[in-house]
């Protein structure tokens, strides 16, 4: 079998001089001297689309990352030409082709450059695949530094770092891995406060080298495929980020239950295990949502089975852990048993939904059942028929989430861990190899698998969590960053990847907390809860071969901090939700990384430890044992200590006290942190009433809620609630003004706002312009606390 890297190297071929361009509506086509085609589409004011064909002739248009309902459309475009150059002119950046040799440059309106060509669009032929490997090459500037590319194991900035694209497998990988589960071909520069982004939608092994091989030079390339590229430009991270998020798509909102603390471990069986173990949260009163059945669950490892010696009953045992407050999540592996007496696999062999090798037979391989088959999920009636075998499992059982791993997709005992790569997929009628399909194979698994436990649990909330995925794979499903191990180096890893997959646009990501394979200290797994619960996705997991992973398993100190940091993560439950649907509303990254929260500060393009939660939450985790505190970097502008109050103001380093109980948290000043009542899992109470935490800010600063139903899809009948609080604050008075859209009204009538750092005292109150007596508003003055109507329009607090 020959193997990408066996290749011999032929040498590199470049296009020649410009002969001939035209222009239609959006698009603007080139032509060279040695016939070769570019291709420059204009999407948006911010982003273009560049497309090269060698021979003159493109493949067909078709991507799986690319959402089919993506908003496009520009303002204005203007082509114009000199001697030198063709020049494209959008309402917010300019871009040369020059005459030459058609290489490309964008600059802003001003005419500073962005990105360079540096030999631009080159290839190789070759032979033994047949097509190209396509390359390009880019100028970088002086102080230019790198982010993205999805689940990288790596330090946050990418300047200096080559890496590839090809999902795998990889059990207990370490600093540095290059090739992890996902493919994830988007990456941000940033230079002179101007940033952009690439997004080279090419599902062949990818590589991209950032300022590795050569000092001042940036590349990216692949194995085959086509030269097929999207330029966005910001300045502003936030722009180059969502219009990335809105191309590739956003999630629906997911079941609130979903953002609540998961239990998990490799496996929890049988029934009488489970109980155990969920009986024992809510005996301890530890907040939890959902318990996880892995593989062990199944006869035989064969999909969409029960073991009925360990689950005798699952409808009853599904709907016990229900009525306890649990949802049960079942994990879903691609390779189907090869065995004539199970009916999906005699159903899959006979409608020939099988992958096949590149003569014929099928692709068979060892995974946890065996010898397998694997489903050919590219194919849309396969897609469909997977979608529909989970109408047992969710529609009748009752199952609520599914876990998809295994998906790379990974095989047992073979060089490469995966398909060779000859095997024929249908790649949606555009049929090709595995060289093409690989990095996709997950992700299509994934939203069959997303199309079906939507269908069978509707009208509620579908929720799937998948290991491999692709660009766009974040419209299906959640995902998490496999198999980690417990140690200290770990805890570091999880707090850059999770950051990494949400500049990604794949913000409902988590690690498995404490650690797959080993098994933590106590320290460590404390630790590592205080910063999970502030990822997206909550979930202790571990391989169970090294001991416990629960959270009463390291004593009573232990189980009582990080009870305390769960409880935390379930009263921020409505302020984690506004960030998810900023997310799915704007693309809006639910962590901000320092450097996309203040790119103008230099200071934090090399920061990767501290991060923002939502928009106002600053968090630092520890991540070395045996310390009372730390250094951290404090953003720009002023921030409350959460444990103490005290103000602080950013724009430096400090040290900051961090004992065991304590991970650094600080508030934005001027924030309004809306937050729920401690709940043993989601909706265990009827909320009464919302607590507002309100930061004093002597100026402006705005804060978001967002409210629905918690599941269900009501709130596209326009049933959910926006709130935004204005708070304005001056040196005696407050100001608090609220604006409400939507038709949703929560069930609670009045808010608790409890006021932080008041230059004041506060002695008049008045509502709507009407001063109110204090006593009417139960105002605790040690706490400074009072009791309002949900739908107040303005309050005004008066020292
Ligand atoms: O070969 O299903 O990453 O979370 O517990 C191991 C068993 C297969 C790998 C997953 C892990 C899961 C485990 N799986």
């Amino acid at each position: 079998m020959i193997t990408n890297t066996e290749l011999e190297y032929k040498g590199d071929l470049y296009p020649t001089a410009l002969i001939s361009f035209e222009h239609d509506q959006d698009t603007i086509s080139f032509i060279t001297k040695n016939g070769v085609r570019l291709m420059i589409q204009v999407l948006r004011d911010n982003m273009l689309r560049l497309r090269y064909a060698t021979s003159g002739i493109f493949e067909d248009d078709f991507s799986y990352a690319v959402d089919k309902d993506h908003p496009h459309g520009f303002n204005q475009l203007k082509v114009e030409e000199n001697e030198t150059h063709v020049i494209i002119t959008t309402e917010k950046f300019i871009c040369k082709v020059a005459r030459d040799d058609i290489r490309v440059g964008m600059y802003d309106l001003n005419g500073k450059p962005i990105l360079e060509d540096e030999q631009g669009f080159h290839w190789e032929e070759s032979f033994e695949f047949g097509g190209n490997f396509v390359k390009m090459s880019k100028t970088s500037r002086d102080q230019e530094n790198f982010f993205g590319l999805g689940d990288k194991p790596t330090n946050f900035n990418l300047k200096g770092k080559r890496l590839s694209m090809w999902n795998t497998d990889q059990y207990a990988y370490g600093k540095d891995t290059n090739e992890l589960y996902k493919a994830v071909p988007f990456y941000m520069g940033l230079h002179n406060n101007m940033s952009y982004g690439i997004f080279f939608d090419n599902t062949f092994k990818t590589h991209f080298d950032f300022c590795h091989e050569r000092r001042n030079v940036t590349s990216f390339w692949a194995d085959g495929g086509e030269m097929n590229y999207y330029f966005i430009y910001g300045p502003e991270m936030n722009d180059v980020l969502t219009t990335y998020t809105d191309l590739t798509g956003k999630p629906e909102l997911p079941p609130m239950w979903a953002l609540g603390f998961h239990q998990c471990k490799w496996s929890y069986y049988p029934e009488s295990k489970v109980k155990e173990i969920t009986s024992k949260f809510r005996e301890l009163n530890f907040p939890c949502d959902a318990i996880y059945l892995d593989i062990d669950y199944m006869d035989g490892f064969r999909c969409f089975t029960w073991n009925k010696e360990y689950f005798p009953d699952p409808k009853r045992m599904v709907s016990e852990l229900e009525e306890d407050g649990f949802k049960t999540v079942a994990i879903i592996d691609p390779g189907i048993k090869i065995d004539l007496s199970y009916d999906i696999f005699k159903e899959a062999l006979e409608k020939n939904y099988f992958c096949r090798r590149a003569d014929g037979p099928y692709m068979q391989g060892k995974v946890w059942p065996g010898e397998c088959y694997f489903p050919d999920f590219t194919n849309p009636e396969v897609r469909e028929w997977w979608s529909g075998l989970y109408r047992e499992l969710i529609g009748d059982i009752g199952v609520k989430g599914v876990w998809n791993d295994m998906n790379e997709p990974a095989v047992m005992e073979v060089p490469g861990k995966t398909f060779p790569l000859d095997v024929r997929h249908d790649y949606d009628g555009h049929r090709c190899s595995h060289r093409k399909a690989h990095n996709i194979y997950g992700m299509q698994m994934a939203r069959a698998t997303y199309e079906g436990v939507k269908k069978y649990n509707f009208p509620k909330r579908p929720f799937i969590i998948t290991r491999a995925n692709y660009s766009g794979g974040q419209r299906y499903t959640s995902t998490w960053t496999g198999d980690n191990i417990a140690t200290w180096e770990h805890l570091w890893l999880a707090n850059v990847q999770i950051q990494r997959l949400c500049l990604s646009g794949m913000s409902f990501a988590g690690s498995d907390i404490g650690g797959f394979a080993e098994q933590p200290s106590g320290e460590l797994y404390t630790r590592w809860i205080q910063l999970g619960v502030f990822h997206p996705f909550c979930r202790v997991h571990s391989s169970g071969d090294h001991g416990e992973q629960e959270p009463w398993f390291f004593g009573e100190e232990v189980l009582d901090i990080t009870r305390k940091y769960v409880e935390l993560r379930y009263q921020l439950l409505p302020y984690l939700y506004t960030a998810f649907y900023q997310y799915v509303q704007e693309g809006m990254p639910i962590l901000k990384p320092l450097v996309y929260f203040d790119q103008q500060d230099v200071q934090t393009h090399y920061r990767s430890d501290e991060f923002i939660f939502g928009n106002q939450i600053l968090v630092c985790p520890v991540q070395e044992p045996n310390v009372q505190g730390r250094r951290m970097y404090i953003p720009r502008g002023k921030w409350y200590n959460f444990w103490n109050d005290k103000l602080i103001t950013g724009g430096k380093e400090m040290y900051v006290d961090a004992p065991l109980e304590t991970i650094p948290i600080f508030i934005k000043e001027g924030a309004v942190i809306p937050k729920y009542p401690v709940q043993q899992y989601v909706d265990q109470l009827d909320i009464e009433e919302l607590t507002l935490d309100v930061y004093y800010k002597l100026g402006k600063e705005n804060s978001d809620l967002y409210e629905d139903a918690h599941d269900g899809y009501e709130y596209r009948q326009n049933i959910y609630s926006l709130r935004t609080f204005k708070l304005t604050g001056k040196e005696d008075e407050i100001i608090l003004q609220q604006h409400k859209s939507g038709k949703y009204s929560a069930p609670y009538s009045t808010l608790k706002l409890k006021f932080h750092g008041l230059p004041f005292d506060i002695k008049r109150v008045f509502f709507e312009n009407e001063e109110v007596p204090l006593e009417k508003l139960q105002f605790n003055a040690e706490e400074k606390t009072m009791i309002v109507d949900k739908e107040f329009g303005e309050l005004h607090l008066v020292g």
